[in-house]
């Protein structure tokens, strides 16, 4: 899975990126080149499973994080985002914007005032215009193609794109459209930024981080909608915090009153937000989390290990975490009954424990 950390000039990106992944932008900008780090997700269970099996290799799902690099939105003496930032953007699963809580006067804002919510927008019109742009252009080339043949393809092409058009002419993001899966099949390729997951993390000052749920009160009602959701966090303190010894690290979140860290809340939120689960693999070689999304059907779950396994399906066997760790071995979950034989559409649970059988 892919995050793209975007936000308007010195909004906190590089702090951020230092804080959820313990390395300085420095050395890839001084390149030119956009930062990118692989962070593992914290998952419990994982640890809970390799302390039982204790395997060779430990696996933890990973997130890839990247700064993005260039932004000039919100510049009024500046045009938008340029198409290649665009286009990188689009190459993500899910974008995280940064917006700026802090008063800082030492950190100039770009538009001179502080101000979470107007930041957000402005990030969020530059997606809308770029969706727009990609969804006239496409109604007019279907429109021609149309006149001269009518296919049944085209035809609901056209008309799930005059749905998206409508939608971004009155502002709102693609993500709120309810879509059929055969609606959601047709728009999968264009990759539309407001139809991204949406993550806004509001960089608080270290004085409002006590009160981060009035600092989030403007982005409620924007975090209330599907595959959106807003974090607040202080990204200079957690960045310090990252660098501290553990033990000094956990009185100096208490006295400020921060209950985990900010990577642990932002993961947290991304997965509920995104609709994802991890199932596990498991055995003395390795035991390993996996990325889905929830619904997953067994045959596509065996797939993001290897093509074969999926290809050569015959039947998943299944525990829960929750039963496996009652008997704390797979034989007892096979005589107690908890282990049971899935077929193809299986749809995948969070925590479940699988073991695939294939043959090629
Ligand atoms: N007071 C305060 N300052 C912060 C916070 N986060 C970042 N800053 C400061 O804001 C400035 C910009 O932070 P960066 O993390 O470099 O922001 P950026 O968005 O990566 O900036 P550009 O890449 O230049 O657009 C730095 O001087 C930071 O120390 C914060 O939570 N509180
Ligand atoms: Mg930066």
């Amino acid at each position: 899975m892919k995050i793209c950390i975007v936000g308007l000039p010195q909004s906190g990106k590089s702090s951020l990126f230092s804080a959820l992944t313990g390395a300085s932008t420095e050395p890839a900008m001084a390149k030119g080149a956009d930062p990118i780090a692989v962070v593992k997700v914290p998952d419990p269970r994982l640890e809970n499973l390799a302390a039982i099996f204790e395997p060779k290799k430990k696996t933890a799902a990973a997130i890839e994080f990247t700064e993005l690099q260039g932004i000039s939105a919100g510049d009024p003496k500046r045009a938008s985002f340029s198409e290649q930032f665009l286009g990188k953007l689009r190459t993500a699963d899910a974008l995280l914007a940064v917006v700026r809580s802090f008063k800082d006067p030492a950190v100039p804002h770009t538009l001179d005032s502080v101000d979470a919510r107007r930041d957000l927008v402005i990030l969020e019109t530059e997606f809308l215009l770029s969706d727009l742009a990609i969804v006239e252009g496409r109604i007019d080339r279907l429109r021609k193609l149309v006149a001269v043949k009518k296919s049944d393809h085209d035809v609901r092409e056209l008309s799930t794109l005059e749905k998206c058009r409508a939608s971004l002419e009155a502002e709102t993001p693609l993500r709120r459209l309810d879509l059929s899966e055969d609606e959601e099949t047709l728009l999968r390729g264009f990759r539309f930024l407001t139809r991204k997951p949406l993550i806004a993390v509001v960089n608080l000052d270290e004085d409002e981080i006590r009160g981060e749920a009035e600092a989030l009160v403007p982005l409620a009602e924007w975090a209330a909608g599907p595959k959106a959701a807003a974090v607040g966090l202080s990204a200079r303190l957690e960045c310090e915090i990252r660098q501290l010894p553990e033990q000094d690290a956990a009185g100096f979140r208490s006295d400020f009153g921060i209950e985990t860290t900010a990577l642990d809340r932002l993961i947290a939120s991304a997965y509920r937000m995104m609709g994802l689960i991890s199932f596990f693999t498991v055995g003395s070689d390795e035991v390993k989390a996996w990325t889905v999304s929830d619904g997953t059907e067994a045959t596509r779950a065996a797939g993001v290990i290897h093509s074969d396994i999926e290809r050569g399906f015959i039947r998943a066997e299944v525990v829960s975490f929750e039963h496996f760790v009652v008997r704390g071995d797979i034989a007892g979950c096979r005589t107690d009954g908890t282990l049971r034989l899935e077929g193809k559409t299986y749809p995948v649970r969070d925590g479940d424990i699988i073991n695939f059988r294939f043959a090629v």
